[in-house]
């Protein structure tokens, strides 16, 4: 059986002196679980040794040319990243990222041996208007490349109203766009029913246990609560 996977997130955070929160983290290894931690990129290289897998948050989708200031996938894993989070809400609006751009880049970084957890989620409109599932579905044949395969995929349902707002849908909201997912990559690809599906969205200690617990969630991508041990332990405890 597939190990649940607690997946932080450092966004645009992140300093040489806080990889001592990392270090911590590894001092309180011997959890069932696997524990990664997604981080800029000018981090990732002095995390060398550390037991515990290393992310990316983004790559480009060329293996190498000119294209100033970005980092292709196998750079990423030159410098040690084994993971790489594609198509996050926060590129996706910040950067105009479509899904077909998503999917060129999850493409670019599974033929550099990259696993990719490849994030879709719908909007406050969007769920409010009842299009949640058809947004959903639109995102996962559009970011999801045909190369895609439990090994070297894991979806993050990160529904953007609860991105670092405090806000959490309620677990049968939760239950049903996981097992939605779930059956879709079932239909579509022969290994569907093994890919990991995580949930992301204002996860924190006091909340893990709960979402854990709801079916075909098999861990979490967690933004500000992993910044710290403090905060991540419990996450990574309650899975
Ligand atoms: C969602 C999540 C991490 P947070 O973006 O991907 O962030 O846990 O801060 O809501």
């Amino acid at each position: 059986m597939r190990r649940k996977l607690a997946a932080g997130n450092w966004k645009m955070n992140g300093l040489r002196a806080d990889l001592t929160q990392l270090a911590t983290l590894a001092e309180q290894r011997g959890y069932d679980v696997d524990v990664l931690i997604c981080l800029p990129a000018t981090l990732i290289g002095s995390c060398a040794g550390l037991p515990i897998a290393i992310g990316a948050q983004d790559c480009h989708t060329a293996t190498h040319g000119a294209h100033t200031g970005d980092i292709s996938a196998a750079m990423l894993a030159d410098v040690g990243a084994t993971h790489v989070i594609t198509g996050h809400s926060e590129r996706r609006t910040d950067h105009h990222e479509t899904d077909a751009i998503v999917a060129a880049k999850s493409r670019a970084a599974h033929d550099a041996g990259l696993i990719t957890i490849i994030c879709i989620g719908e909007t406050l409109v969007q769920r409010e208007a009842g299009t949640t599932l058809d947004v959903i579905d639109a995102q996962l044949a559009g970011s999801v490349p045909d190369c895609a395969t439990a090994d070297n995929t894991v979806i993050a349902y990160e529904p953007i109203w609860a991105i670092g707002t405090g806000k959490v849908p309620t677990t049968d909201q939760i239950a049903q766009v996981h097992a939605h997912i779930h059956a879709r990559l079932t239909a579509r690809f022969a290994d569907g029913a093994g890919f990991g599906i995580l949930y992301g969205g204002s996860v924190k200690g006091d909340n893990a246990a709960a979402i854990f617990a709801v079916p075909h969630v098999t861990g979490a991508l967690v933004g500000g609560a992993s910044l710290k041990a403090v905060d991540f332990t419990p996450i990574i405890a309650a899975l």
